[in-house]
């Protein structure tokens, strides 16, 4: 359920993106960003490795709209993609309204990406949620890649149907509004004020 605050007549909606390690999630962020007008966006917080690869989360709210009244919000984060940071993945998926789910369109990486896709499932179970009732996007990202995934692989290896799929090349900015729009309605569609 979205945090709805009363006072400030704000509902706020946490959307998380997830993927393997190197899939592009912070390039998404940092491209929706950069694009947002300073009046819709607040601060970024970036924590880097030494590595200099993300640690924790970047997120920032940005204001779209109203709902009776209430403004909405929607706090954007991403999860670090290396196998050793499981702990924080889970933690961030905790009241995650919904999920950019960050695909790696590199030929070679179909299991990496199949493969935190079950996890994040698991990690979704294990809250109680269950996972082919949550918003989730799959997006394509990389599609300038050689060789790449063609569109329906991760689908078909995971038995998925119908989840909603995006492409994009996040380093060029294609395809990212486009999948923030996509899980945007996803996760508003869902809801109502009670
Ligand atoms: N060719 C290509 N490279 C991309 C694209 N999107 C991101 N990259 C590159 O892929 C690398 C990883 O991108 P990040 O956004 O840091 O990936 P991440 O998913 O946040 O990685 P972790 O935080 O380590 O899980 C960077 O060198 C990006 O410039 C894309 O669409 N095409
Ligand atoms: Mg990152």
């Amino acid at each position: 359920m979205p945090h709805l605050d009363p006072t400030e007549k704000q509902i706020v909606f946490k959307i998380v993106y997830f993927g393997p390690g190197m899939s592009g999630k912070t390039t998404n962020l940092r491209y929706i960003h950069k694009v947002l007008t300073n009046k819709y966006k607040g601060e970024m917080l970036v924590l880097d490795t030494e590595k200099e690869r993300t640690l924790f989360f970047d997120f920032f709210p940005v204001s779209l709209g109203t709902i009776q009244g209430y403004s909405l919000k929607f706090h954007l984060y991403t999860i670090p993609g290396q196998i050793f940071y499981e702990a924080s993945r889970k933690i961030l998926l905790v009241g995650a309204e919904g999920v950019v789910f960050v695909a790696d369109s590199s030929a070679d990486r179909l299991r990496d990406n199949t493969e935190m896709f079950m996890a994040m499932n698991e990690n979704l179970r294990s809250q109680g949620i269950d996972p082919s009732s949550f918003p989730v996007v799959l997006q394509y990202n990389k599609r300038d890649c050689n060789p790449r995934l063609s569109i329906g692989e991760i689908e078909r290896e995971l038995g998925l149907e119908n989840i909603p799929v995006t492409e994009s090349i996040a380093i060029e900015g294609k395809g990212v509004m486009k999948t923030l729009q996509v899980i945007s309605k996803e996760i508003i569609s869902r809801f109502q004020i009670s």
